[in-house]
């Protein structure tokens, strides 16, 4: 079954011509717009019409996409509950769906709905290189920034790829993947020049417009992870650290501190203001002390907040004059149940 869908697509991408109008919706990340690029790349040697277009989850609306001139769709990265209504609304186009995530929506009949997940944990970047080739090194800077080298199953494709720019993962990260990925998290608020600063990329070795963008993000991760040391709070066995971050960099930050090696049997709430005067939550931990939803509820008992996630990392929202009550519950809490 798997692979009957996946034979479906690679015959959907073979199919592509010179008479095709593709649009190709991708989601707002490094992984959904290294795929789309490989996408949009072998469509245009096809000789065929391609346009993009990203879908930003909480913002994009189903009206962004007017598909009207077009006779094929190709969405990547993106989750079926977000694609669904537009995909109903073009359900007569031929529609290739590629994802790495179960399914949380139903799709229209017809579409082919391409899940990797029986392969494993196989990022977009690597599946849209495998139906359409290209830029290997850009598939391999998805596949690090959805963190794939954690999963054997990519062990092979990352090696074949580093021998081929021959550096280590280190470098590659530090060099391209990462400042490819700052580039897109600076211009967070204009995709339409960000996607194509991606797709204009000749090579990993030439990424002098990336630097230009990346270099500020650079600078302020840099200077939060020193705030870092000098403003944490140990709440009693949870590291508690409060950001006013400029550009959206609190999820640099947040992996940057809690992945390290020293980090790991440590416990981290991150908290920072957003546009609407709230205070949202990063809680992160690698050590299996506690789900991090449970601390994050303990944290806005008696304040009109939310909280939801996952064991290892959750997030919350509190308003803003709640902060101190918050931290207070959770020192409160951490007294009585302590987590060493
Ligand atoms: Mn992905």
């Amino acid at each position: 079954m798997n692979e009957e869908i996946r034979k479906q697509a690679e015959n959907f991408i073979n199919n592509i011509n010179e008479s095709d109008k593709v649009a190709i919706i991708t989601d707002h990340d490094p992984d959904g717009f290294t795929s789309g690029t490989l996408f949009f790349d072998y469509c245009l040697k096809k000789g065929a019409k391609v346009t993009q277009f990203t879908y930003s989850r909480g913002s994009s609306i189903e009206d962004d996409f007017n598909l009207e001139n077009f006779n094929k769709i190709i969405t990547t990265d993106l989750s079926s509950a977000a694609v669904a209504p537009i995909l109903k609304k073009y359900e007569k186009k031929e529609i290739l769906f590629m994802d790495h995530h179960p399914s949380d929506a139903k799709l229209p009949e017809g579409v082919i709905e391409y899940r990797t997940m029986y392969r494993g944990y196989i990022p977009s970047a690597r599946s849209a290189y495998e139906l359409c080739g290209g830029k290997k090194w850009l598939s391999l800077v998805g596949i690090i920034i959805d963190a794939g080298f954690l999963y054997k199953e990519n062990d092979e494709f990352i090696k074949g790829a580093l021998d081929e720019v021959n550096m280590t993962r280190k470098e590659f990260q530090d060099s391209v993947a990462f400042p490819i990925s700052n580039a897109i998290t600076y211009l967070n608020k204009e995709p339409e020049k960000a996607f194509p600063l991606v797709q204009n990329i000749s090579n990993y070795d030439n990424l002098e417009d990336i630097k230009k963008y990346s270099k500020p993000i650079e600078d302020e991760a840099n200077r939060l992870v020193k705030e870092f040391e000098q403003k944490k709070e140990d709440l009693g066995g949870v590291i508690f650290f409060y950001l006013e971050p400029k550009y959206s960099v609190k999820g640099i930050i947040v992996n940057k501190i809690s992945l390290k090696e020293e980090s790991l049997d440590k416990i981290f709430i991150f908290a920072s203001p957003n546009d609407s005067g709230k205070i949202t939550f990063s809680a992160r931990s690698q050590s299996k002390k506690i789900n991090m939803a449970t601390l994050l509820q303990e944290g806005i008992k008696g304040i009109d907040g939310n909280v939801g996630g996952h064991f290892n990392a959750s997030g919350g929202i509190i308003p803003k004059e709640d902060l101190n009550k918050f931290k207070e519950n959770l020192r409160r809490f951490l007294k009585k149940n302590p987590l060493n």
